[in-house]
């Protein structure tokens, strides 16, 4: 996008998260993948499907309160139909939920071992790209509000055990998945739901590539909030809309654009602008 530098992400960060990712995966019998339900297709890192193959997962599409309910339905359905098992959650809320679909899907295991005379229980991880909700969902199956996790790649120690629930333990670090940045849509996306830091990116243009995706998806929420009246308008011509209407002045009555784009990513992100999802199963290519 013109105006705009590309996002980078460094390849040692990445290496790293891998062989981290790796060593934590060897030790869990299931794994609990979160993406962010404005954003299943963007938030999700292909290569999870490598490296967690053969062991029992669950897609948790949280953030459920922030996205479109109609589209997340279609979504769980998407995955349903590709094998993969998955649930629109909220990571602080939804513990005994969760708790239960873990509980099903290590049952089988389970009970093999115990064929064998052995009792185990199951041991589980949490798996994301950054801010999608590991620390909120590793605290909320845990019933601890006090964790202190650190889920930069490259920070190694011995990995700590948290009991969640009768028969579970689960790895009390995250699993950090690095964001897919490679499709520069999709980094843009990340970036829209903080996923990826504001300053690898002008906010400004930012704001306005994020502005045109809510339009092509609910020009009615926009034009709501923002109490605007010509939904054709787009680009730097909306942004002033926005900054007329909530009065984002400068000096000399220029339009304080940096305000207005502020707002717009802060109010997005907090869900004020309404629960929009950002992609579709159809947009699949
Ligand atoms: N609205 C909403 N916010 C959530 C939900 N789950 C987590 N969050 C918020 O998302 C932000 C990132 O969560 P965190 O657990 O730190 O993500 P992590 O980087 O993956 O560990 C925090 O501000 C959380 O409060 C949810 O289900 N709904
Ligand atoms: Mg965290």
């Amino acid at each position: 996008m013109e105006g705009q530098r590309p996002i980078s992400w460094y390849p040692g960060h990445m290496a790293k998260a891998k062989r981290l990712l790796e060593g934590q995966l060897k030790r869990v019998d299931i794994v609990l993948e979160l993406c962010d339900a404005r954003l299943p297709l963007s938030s999700r890192n292909p290569a999870l499907d490598s490296m967690a193959a053969h062991k029992p997962r669950l897609l948790l599409l949280n953030k459920e309160d922030l996205a479109d309910p109609a589209a997340t339905r279609q979504w769980v359905e998407y995955f349903r139909a590709q094998g993969v098992e998955a649930y629109p959650v909220q990571a602080g809320k939804h513990r005994q939920k969760i708790l239960k679909l873990v509980d099903d899907l290590t049952r089988e295991k389970r009970e093999r071992a115990q064929a064998r005379g052995i009792s185990a229980g199951s041991r589980a991880m949490v798996v994301g790209v950054p801010n999608v909700g590991k620390s909120t969902l590793i605290n909320a199956l845990a019933g601890r509000s006090a964790l202190k996790t650190q889920d930069r790649p490259g920070v190694t120690r011995a990995p700590q055990w948290m009991k969640a629930g009768e028969r579970l333990e689960m790895l009390d670090t995250p699993g950090m998945l690095w964001p897919k940045l490679d499709d520069q849509k999709a980094a843009r996306r990340l970036a829209y739901i903080a996923a990826i830091r504001d300053e690898v990116l002008n906010s400004y243009h930012l704001a306005i590539s994020l502005l045109d995706e809510l339009m092509a998806n609910a020009p009615e929420k926009v034009a709501a909030r923002y109490k605007i009246e010509d939904q054709s308008l787009r680009g730097q011509g909306l942004m002033e809309a926005i900054c007329r209407s909530r009065g984002f002045l400068q000096k000399g009555n220029e339009y304080d654009l940096d305000r207005g784009a502020a707002c717009v990513l802060d109010e997005f992100r907090g869900g004020l602008i309404g629960r929009i999802t950002l992609e579709l199963p159809g947009d699949v290519s």
